[in-house]
């Protein structure tokens, strides 16, 4: 008979961390391979007919159902009780308010006028609460190689309900390939989509994904570098057959690599250091 066990990533990590497993690699590789090989592996397909922008799509409840290379999501990659303290401690600090969102900038500050940051101004390190979720990073070193890097600039993003997200790439020059975002308190879907067709008649794959409270999402590679993302404009999420609404308040922690350099990177239509 076959037992298969489920487990959160966060109830992964604590058992990592228990004093039970303390003393035994071998069961800590085992808990990690298992963790990333199960939830994680991207297909590297692209099944999907393009769509007019105002079709619904189906929404995804796991990344690797996209078909995007590069793009995953762990669930529960942090407890209810971090969540609280994370917004407790944003919320003790003060918001910059934009047109329909609020935000909040460490490391570096992100000027949207020109979607790069200043790396002249540099604004000290991440703040030390933000340690329970950056110290998690490194075990991502299975699905993203660059996942050892320090991440040095966070973007606090505060969406009331209803408000989303324009459709973007961030900005190639601005950042390094891996962006991972924490969301927090709301749910919402996050929708990707590819152009298909030529200048004339240009058509977009499109491909949507639920992102619930406390999910990691990462994007890299091809996800990060060619794929826009955006957030629809939704009071409810129609998440297949079932109404979701959105919560009065959606907290996300985007965490990035400021880049030094040109980028390099194998997508030059949609590269600002390119072109
Ligand atoms: O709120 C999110 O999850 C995404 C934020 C985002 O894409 C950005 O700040 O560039
Ligand atoms: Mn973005
Ligand atoms: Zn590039």
């Amino acid at each position: 008979m076959k037992v298969v066990v489920v487990l959160s990533f966060h109830t992964m990590m604590r058992l990592v961390h228990s004093q039970h497993l303390r003393h035994s690699t071998e069961i800590h590789v085992m808990i990690l391979e298992a963790v990333l090989c199960t939830f994680v592996i991207p297909l590297n397909a692209h099944h999907a007919r393009p769509v007019k922008s105002g079709d619904s799509v189906q929404v995804s409840l796991e990344a690797s159902e996209l078909n995007i290379p590069g793009i995953y999501l762990i669930h529960d990659f942090v407890s209810a009780q971090e969540e609280e303290q994370l917004i407790a401690a944003v919320d003790a600090r003060p918001w910059h308010s934009l047109a329909k969102r609020r935000v909040q900038h460490y490391g570096y500050e992100f000027c949207y006028h020109i979607r790069n940051v200043n790396t002249e101004q540099q604004l000290g390190a991440l703040p030390s609460f933000v340690t329970c979720i950056t110290e998690k990073v490194p075990l991502f070193k299975k699905l993203d190689e660059a996942a050892d890097i320090s991440l040095d600039q966070l973007t606090v993003n505060e969406y009331p309900r209803g408000v989303g997200l324009s459709p973007h790439i961030d900005t190639h020059s601005a950042f390094e390939g891996s962006i991972y975002s924490l969301s927090l308190l709301g749910s919402c879907i996050m929708e990707f989509r590819a152009s298909v067709g030529d200048e004339k008649d240009t058509n977009f794959v499109r491909k949507a994904l639920y992102l619930p409270p406390r999910s990691m999402l990462l994007l890299s590679g091809e996800g990060r570098y060619a794929w826009q993302h955006y957030i629809p404009h939704h009071k409810v999420d129609m998440v297949n057959n079932t109404i979701i609404e959105r919560g009065p308040r959606r907290v996300s922690f985007t965490f990035r690599k400021v880049r030094k350099g040109p980028c390099p990177c194998d997508y030059p239509q949609f590269c600002d250091s390119q072109r």
